[in-house]
């Protein structure tokens, strides 16, 4: 007997709705696009098709295991946790603790629910993630202007006129900070309703031929780029006035609202925005980033002429140089363009799980790290600066690590160092289901269960959705006495604030309450003054997970308690393919959580950047500078186990220009070497890549690996060759974009 099943896919941003065939003995049979989810319509790429041989992968881990000198040992999961806590009672100070959270905690209920209260249990301040070597600079921005970290407006892809995108390849990657599934149809869409899209990449990416319009840009330049258009919208007087932003009563009208309606400007900081720009006139800014300034010109003209417009800028912009005031950039543009918080612009979305976002002013930089005293950011410092707080000796030397769902070996900026540090950690944990190049220094790994046996709802990516969206996907086989990954965490964090709490429950009953408590005490929370035990009684879930979801969509926007609507768990349990919940609307007064209660356009914390920014308009490039790419078939470092997507076109190869093959005279392969390494890859040339610029995948270099299929297809690791000591100032990120490189043929030695 098979049977169908249906569940959101976990491998990327774009939370396609999957059908799934499964035969007697659980294994997956086919994967199809769902075809009556509302939002990915049947949408599905080589990835998620492959979702099951990726869960039945044997090399996955299925107990933990105890690493002895060399060898690793299988063990229950009991004598698993009790050396966990071994070796954290050794740690005499918990600031030699250290966290790092890899990406798949950004899709998985797991990290979305315990994440948090785990760092709380660990007690440091030693907390890194991904986020410092990606979307930091998003939030910073965010943060600054909009006063959440998480007001990320996103493209209303739908319904723009005109779409403006910077350093992001979504026909790669499926999106990003922008959840959309079918990325690709919805660009062409846009294109067949007579909208217009413009590129802007050091490559002519496969999102770029799509496009109406590609722009090469040097890397690491976007700030300029976008400074450039902000110039020229001032100096053309195309300030659009909008809802958001009347520019003829530009400053300090705080709040004034004649009409007794909305404030007639909601935009603070709006001068201080014209006089940076005048720094960087088209000309000027048309030298450092290779865009001749007509085309500058002409950018600002579309944007402010399009009936409606957005511009959206992701990862090769973000791990840049100036990462944040790109980001800054792009939301000034969406404002003085007019497209802030309207249908067919830059949009709040609105997700089902809302809830009391916080009301304190978004502050950076609350505490510095011991050793390079970066500023922390999101509550976390820089993974950029992780080698140092492990190899520096003094109080608070890391000495005692704990990795979830993370391979910062392969994904960190000088990751090279990083796996000789790890390798000098007193004690190391690593929740994981891969012994791979991060957790083969782990003295014990705790691998979560397949895919198929958890639960899913899309906390993070929902809140970035270009429309509005709900999907719950309850797991589909029973655990098999294996923990799910909610409760290793749950466990993790008990041991580490000394509690004895079982495997289940607990936390989850304490965080309930917690809520339910703090709800019951706000004035128009929907259950003011209801009995906390009532209402806890009435949620439903088989797990602390589920119950906690069942409060968080009650309490929410279309919540059953608190919103407009009906949701609950039972809701979402009863439409297994998922619910829409509207094009996005705006929103901007519900969002907005500035001290000043307006958009703030010129944060004091970048108008001080733009001095450093200033400061290298001048400077003349680096002769060649190494840049990153995505391909669809790989998700950073951990899909090249599984055979059908290795291999192809998606190979570890570094793209280079013919111009530039020829001047350097190489062949086949070359010496790339950086501040920081070298490495010998093999060339691929194409003349797809600016000159001058050459592009090298990340998350490659398994080498040795215990995984079988990857082994045999090791690429090098990219992040040989990054340097954590170059990162964005205001957030703290990694720069993978823009890293100064030499090249040579192989077999010519270089004297240093
Ligand atoms: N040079 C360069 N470096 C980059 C980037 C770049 O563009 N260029 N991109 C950066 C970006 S955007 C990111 S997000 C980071 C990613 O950086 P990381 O998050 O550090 O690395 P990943 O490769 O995503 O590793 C994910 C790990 O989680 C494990 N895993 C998978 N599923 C699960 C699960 O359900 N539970 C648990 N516990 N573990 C799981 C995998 O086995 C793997 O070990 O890399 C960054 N590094
Ligand atoms: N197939 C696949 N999908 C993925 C992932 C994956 O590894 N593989 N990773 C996931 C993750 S963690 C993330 S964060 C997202 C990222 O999603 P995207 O941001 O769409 O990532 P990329 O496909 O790397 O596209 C980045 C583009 O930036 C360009 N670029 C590099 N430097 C610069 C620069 O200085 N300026 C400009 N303007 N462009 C530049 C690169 O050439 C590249 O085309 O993708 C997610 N989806
Ligand atoms: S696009 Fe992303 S979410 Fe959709 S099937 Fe592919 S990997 Fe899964
Ligand atoms: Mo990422």
């Amino acid at each position: 007997m098979t049977s169908t099943v249906h569940r959101t896919c976990p491998l990327c941003e774009a939370v396609c709705g999957l059908t799934l065939t499964l035969d007697e003995g659980g294994h997956v049979t086919s994967v199809r696009g769902d075809k009556e989810d509302p939002f990915s319509k049947g949408f599905i790429c080589p990835k998620g098709a492959s979702l099951g041989r990726l869960d039945e992968d044997p090399d996955r881990l299925r107990k933990p295991l105890i690493r002895e000198g060399d060898l690793w040992r299988e063990v229950g999961w009991e004598e698993a946790f009790a050396a966990v806590k071994a070796g954290l009672d050794r740690v005499a100070d918990r600031r030699s603790v250290a966290v790092y959270l890899g990406n798949p905690n950004a899709h998985s209920m797991a990290g979305a629910l315990y994440g948090a209260p785990l760092i709380k249990a660990l007690g440091t301040r030693n907390v890194y993630s991904a986020s410092t070597a990606d979307q930091m600079p998003k939030h910073v921005a965010s943060g600054l202007m909009f006063g959440h970290p998480l007001a990320i407006p996103v493209p209303d892809l739908d319904r723009t006129d005109y779409l403006l995108m910077l350093g992001a390849n979504p026909l790669e990657s499926n999106g990003s900070l922008c959840t959309a599934p079918d990325f690709p149809g919805r660009l062409k869409a846009l294109r067949g309703r007579g909208g217009r899209l413009v590129v802007v990449d050091p490559r002519r990416t496969r999102t770029a031929a799509l496009a109406d319009e590609h722009v090469f840009v040097r890397p690491g330049t976007d700030a300029y780029l976008l400074f450039g258009i902000v110039h020229t919208l001032f100096a053309e007087d195309l300030v659009t006035p909008s809802a958001v932003m009347d520019p003829q009563r530009s400053e300090d009208i705080h709040h004034s609202t004649p009409s007794g309606g909305r404030p007639a400007n909601r935009v603070n900081g709006l001068d201080q925005v014209r006089k940076a720009a005048k720094h960087f006139p088209p000309e000027a800014v048309s030298r450092r980033t290779g865009v001749p300034a007509e085309v500058i010109v002409r950018l600002a003209r579309e944007l402010a002429a399009a009936p409606t417009a957005a511009v959206y800028a992701r990862i090769g912009t973000c791990t840049a140089e100036f990462g944040t005031l790109a980001q800054w950039l792009v939301d000034v543009l969406n404002v003085l363009t007019g497209n802030l918080d309207r249908p067919g612009g830059a949009m709040f979305p609105k997700p089902a799980t809302e809830f009391g976002m916080r009301r304190r002013p978004y502050q950076v930089g609350r505490w510095k790290s011991r050793v390079r005293g970066l500023p922390e950011a999101n509550g976390e410092l820089p993974v950029a600066t992780l080698a140092d707080e492990i190899e520096t000796p003094g109080e608070g030397q890391v000495t005692f690590l704990l990795t979830v769902a993370g391979n910062p070996v392969l994904s960190a900026p000088h990751g090279a160092r990083l796996d000789a540090a790890f390798g000098r950690l007193d004690f190391m944990v690593s929740v994981d289901p891969y012994l791979n190049e991060t957790t083969k220094h782990a003295n014990v790994i705790l691998p979560p269960p397949r895919v198929l046996q958890s639960g899913h709802y899309d906390f993070a990516l929902l809140g970035f959705a270009v429309r509005n969206y709900t999907r719950y996907s309850p797991p589909l086989l029973p655990l098999d006495g294996q923990p799910s990954e909610a409760q290793i965490l749950a466990r993790l964090a008990a041991i580490a604030s000394g509690i004895a709490l079982g495997l289940d429950g607990d936390l989850d009953a304490f965080v309930i309450d917690e809520m339910l408590r703090k709800a019951a005490e706000t004035p128009g929370s929907g259950i003011e003054g209801r009995d906390v035990a009532e209402l806890r009684d009435a949620l439903e879930g088989e797990t602390g997970g589920e119950r906690r979801l069942d409060l968080m969509l009650r309490l929410g926007p279309y919540g059953e308690w608190a919103g407009k609507g009906d949701l609950s768990l039972r809701k979402l349990l009863d439409n297994p393919h998922g619910l829409d919940l509207g094009a996005l609307e705006p929103r901007l007064d519900e969002v907005l959580k500035t001290a000043s209660g307006l958009v703030e356009l010129a944060p004091p914390q970048l108008i001080e950047d733009v001095e450093r920014l200033r400061g290298k308009l001048a400077e003349e490039p680096p002769e060649i500078v190494l840049i990153g790419r995505r391909h669809l078939r790989s998700n950073n470092s951990w899909l090249h186990n599984v055979g059908p997507l290795v291999g192809g076109s998606n190979t570890c190869t570094l793209q280079i220009n013919p111009a530039d093959v020829a001047r350097l005279g190489l062949g086949g392969e070359a010496v790339v070497r950086s501040a920081k390494g070298q490495l010998t890859v093999p060339l691929e040339p194409t003349d797809t890549i600016m000159p001058g610029v050459v592009s090298l995948p990340h998350g490659w270099g398994h080498a040795g690996s215990a995984q079988s299929v990857a082994a045999e297809h090791p690429g090098v690791s990219v992040n040989t060759l990054t340097d954590e000591s170059t990162i964005d100032v205001p957030s703290g990120n990694a720069v993978f974009n823009g890293v100064p490189v030499t090249i040579s043929p192989t077999g010519v030695i270089i004297a240093h």
